[in-house]
């Protein structure tokens, strides 16, 4: 079978509700994707951050293969040996009393949704059923339906109606628009991504996350951080918050937590904020199955062994200079901190973003526009020099093709 093929097949009996870019892949290795045809592409959205160890990390496959031979799912009616070892090790390594385990990114929103809203009942004491929110404009924090009721994207919400009410929707990166609705006494938390990511990888403005925390806490609201696709080494600190020595009063990380190989998300709270659940209150049936645990323990060590937030670090600074080195008239701007990056591009004639990411494919690169005119950078956080001056190349030989 060939490229076309596997597409047709997939249109015929998948639900269309995404729009690929037309590479048919079949292996992954650390930065590397073949597709059916044999052809080698740098990785260059791993997953959309869940990649950051790479594909098929040896020592990851080794934890589920291994793993997948003892036990792979308990349920929480019972306990598992594994799960208490794996909230330990993740406690200490993010600096929190507890975790509340769950599978995709949106179950971590949602779960610190609840949370929040449990403590504002319980312990701020918000008169029941009046608690509210305040979210970012130009959010992405999945796609349930609470959660597109957050959104100011009408490609996220629209024709998904009615909405979940009890949020209040403020501009990213303007700290007075947070003081100015913050007073309401039934506001219980904050939600933010500190870098936006479906937005184009927005980075605020030095100081912007530091300045809301503070507001949150002069008026005892929760500072909520989704670092889903910030965290865990993207940005080149551990948590994007670190880099203004931010700690999140509810933390939502997934992806990279389980380096792309099962679903692992998980919400780190203290504990009178996590204590508000009782049992029965909330779960999830795969929610911190053995299997998660053992995935997501592996995936840690290398994100510590392998020094991930560091590499992205010193790697991403060498991708945003060699990008802004590329005077080409499409090209905007170069933003971004560690190995979450975009380049804005500004439309030549009729050559879109999409455009550029069909000539990068074709020249070994594989990367996706978000909105009609950015392209995401995103590659696993184990790439090396020679790695990164292959993908400079392409990218400067596409936009030089224009
Ligand atoms: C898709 C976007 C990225 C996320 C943040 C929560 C979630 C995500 C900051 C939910 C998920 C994914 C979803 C995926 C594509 C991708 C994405 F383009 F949708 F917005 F990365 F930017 N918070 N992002 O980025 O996690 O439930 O998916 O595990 O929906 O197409 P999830």
């Amino acid at each position: 079978m060939k490229t076309q093929d596997f597409i047709n097949r997939e249109l015929h009996y998948g639900a269309h509700n995404y729009h690929p870019l037309p590479v048919v892949l079949n292996r992954g290795e650390g930065v590397y994707l073949w597709d059916v045809e044999g052809k080698r592409y740098l990785d260059f959205l791993s997953g959309y951050s869940a990649l950051s160890q790479g594909h098929c990390h040896p020592k990851i496959v080794e934890a589920l293969k291994k793993q997948a031979d003892v036990l792979t799912l308990t349920s929480r009616a019972f306990y598992c040996d594994l799960l208490g070892e794996f909230m330990e090790k993740a406690t200490k390594f993010f600096g929190y009393d507890k975790l509340l385990p769950m599978n995709t990114g949106a179950e971590g929103v949602e779960t610190a949704l609840k949370l929040a809203r449990r403590w504002g009942y319980d312990v701020k004491g918000v008169p029941e059923g009046k608690a509210k929110i305040v979210v970012c404009a130009d959010n992405f924090h999945g796609r349930t339906i609470t959660i597109v009721s957050m959104s100011t994207d009408p490609s996220s919400y629209g024709g998904f109606g009615p909405f979940t009410e009890g949020f209040v929707k403020i501009p990213y990166n303007d700290v007075s628009a947070l003081e100015k609705v913050i007073t309401d006494p039934d506001i219980v938390g904050f939600l933010l991504e500190p870098i936006q990511g479906e937005a184009g990888v927005v980075v605020p403005d030095d100081g912007y996350l530091k300045a809301c925390y503070d507001i949150c806490k002069r008026h005892n609201v929760l500072f909520i951080a989704d670092e889903i696709q910030s965290g865990i080494g993207r940005s080149g600190r551990l948590l994007a918050c670190d880099w203004e020595g931010v700690k999140p009063d509810i933390l939502v990380l997934g992806k990279a937590l389980s380096g792309g190989v099962t679903p692992v998300s998980a919400v780190f709270a203290n504990d009178e904020i996590m204590l508000t659940i009782k049992p029965g209150e909330h779960g999830s049936t795969y929610g911190g199955n053995p299997l998660a645990c053992a995935v997501g323990m592996a995936a840690l060590d290398v994100v510590r062994d392998e020094k991930l937030a560091e590499n992205a670090d010193r790697m991403g600074k060498i991708f945003r200079s060699e990008m802004s080195n590329i005077n080409h008239k499409m090209i905007k701007k170069v933003r971004g901190k560690g190995l979450l990056n975009a380049v804005v591009t500004e439309p030549s004639g009729d050559v879109k973003a999409w455009d550029i990411c069909v000539m990068l494919k074709e020249k070994g690169l594989l990367a996706k526009p978000t909105h009609e005119h950015i392209i995401r950078f995103t590659p696993p956080l184990i790439i090396n020099e020679a790695q990164m001056s292959e993908a400079v190349a392409i990218i400067k030989s596409v936009f030089e093709s224009i």
